[in-house]
């Protein structure tokens, strides 16, 4: 096991081997990848989606699941450049959208789920992430929000426009479905939804020996768009646990959003979901403010006393991958690369020192 482990999560398009090449540069020992790409049909834009009323971009094609095949060639690789595929992160809203609407097409997209999970299994990752979310990452803006006039997203005021049919998880995977809007589920359909799902492929995914790991909802608000969501407080991780006793039951502990949460602690989180053994791995990222009103900013700023997680992660027995989530773009002419190795200079020093300290 030994100690914590610095990793570095890259979006589908930026999968190269010179960015493979620039997080091992930056220390980076593993790699968390994004298959689904956010950015197609241009609904985003830049290197940190915040999208329009309709969302980042298209799904992809609902036909096609990510093989062993490619998964084995990502791993290689990754490999080839001197780290560790940790994690998959999220499944594409065209493969899973009436599993999270509980649509029609609810059982075939369980299959489907279901089979990835064997492929990435049978390719040798140990992780998937996964963010069991109605709306997803919405209604976020983006601003010159951090030190220095730095360029990051924040969130000014709630953000309850109707989700529109044909859209979930802020991506359209039916760009012809009716002008209206997503009737909105109650808080326990939602709830329910997530047990079933968990019913449904946890098994699956122990006999795969893969680890799902659930983000906190982000924004953390009770509703975005009109639609309930799951963890918009620390303590309602708890009950994600709670509904499946499965060891492959875990949690993408992303620090930002707990610490944008309206109560709770995000210290007393860290401890408590810690402790239990169920954090898969870790975002880690600084933040100013709480929901609705937030501003990301640079690792050492904010209201995150970084060493303080990582000294609760490291005393309580955490030694699994962490990633910076994401950075203010620095002014320069590689903004969001000079952003990601500022926190990943920053990480792998408060880790060295933090675990030093033993
Ligand atoms: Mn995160």
């Amino acid at each position: 096991m030994g100690p914590m482990k610095l990793g570095f999560g890259l979006y589908r398009h930026m999968l190269t081997p010179e960015n493979f090449a620039f997080a091992h540069q930056a220390g980076a020992t593993h790699l968390v990848a994004h298959l689904v790409d956010y950015f197609r049909g241009g609904g985003g834009g830049g290197d940190q989606p915040t999208g329009t009323d309709r969302g980042w971009g298209l799904a992809g094609d609902p036909y096609r699941l990510w093989t062993v095949d490619e998964l084995v060639a990502l791993r290689r690789d990754v490999e080839a450049a001197g780290m560790v595929l940790e994690a998959i992160e999220n499944f594409d809203p065209a493969h899973w959208h009436d599993i999270l609407l509980d649509g029609l097409r609810r059982d075939e997209q369980v299959a489907k789920i279901r089979q990835i999970i064997r492929n990435v299994g049978a390719a040798g990752i140990p992780i998937i992430g996964y963010n069991f979310s109605i709306a997803g990452v919405a209604g976020r803006t983006r601003g010159a929000y951090a030190r220095g006039g730095a360029e990051s997203v924040g969130m000014e005021g709630p953000y309850d426009k109707p989700m529109p049919r044909g859209m979930v998880w802020n991506m359209v995977y039916d760009p012809g479905a009716p002008d209206e809007p997503e009737a909105p589920a109650t808080p326990e359909q939602l709830w329910d939804r997530l047990r079933r799902f968990l019913a449904d492929v946890l098994p699956v995914a122990e006999e795969a020996g893969v680890i799902l790991a659930l983000h906190p909802d982000d924004p953390p608000l009770p509703t975005v768009r009109g639609q309930p969501r799951l963890v918009y407080q620390p303590i309602l991780y708890q009950r994600v646990i709670d509904l499946h006793p499965s060891p492959a039951n875990r949690l993408e502990f992303c620090v930002g959003s707990l610490a944008e949460m309206s109560e709770g602690d995000v210290y007393e989180a860290t401890e408590t979901y810690a402790r239990q053994g169920r954090i898969g791995y870790v975002h880690l990222r600084n933040v100013r403010g709480k929901v609705p009103h937030y501003k990301e900013t640079f690792i050492d700023e904010g209201d995150v006393d970084v060493f303080r997680v990582l000294r609760i992660l490291r005393d309580n027995g955490f030694t699994g991958v962490i990633v910076p989530d994401h950075a203010p773009q620095m002014t320069c002419g590689a903004p969001w690369h000079a952003g990601m190795a500022f926190a990943m200079g920053f990480l792998r020093a408060a880790m060295m020192a933090v675990e030093a300290a033993g």
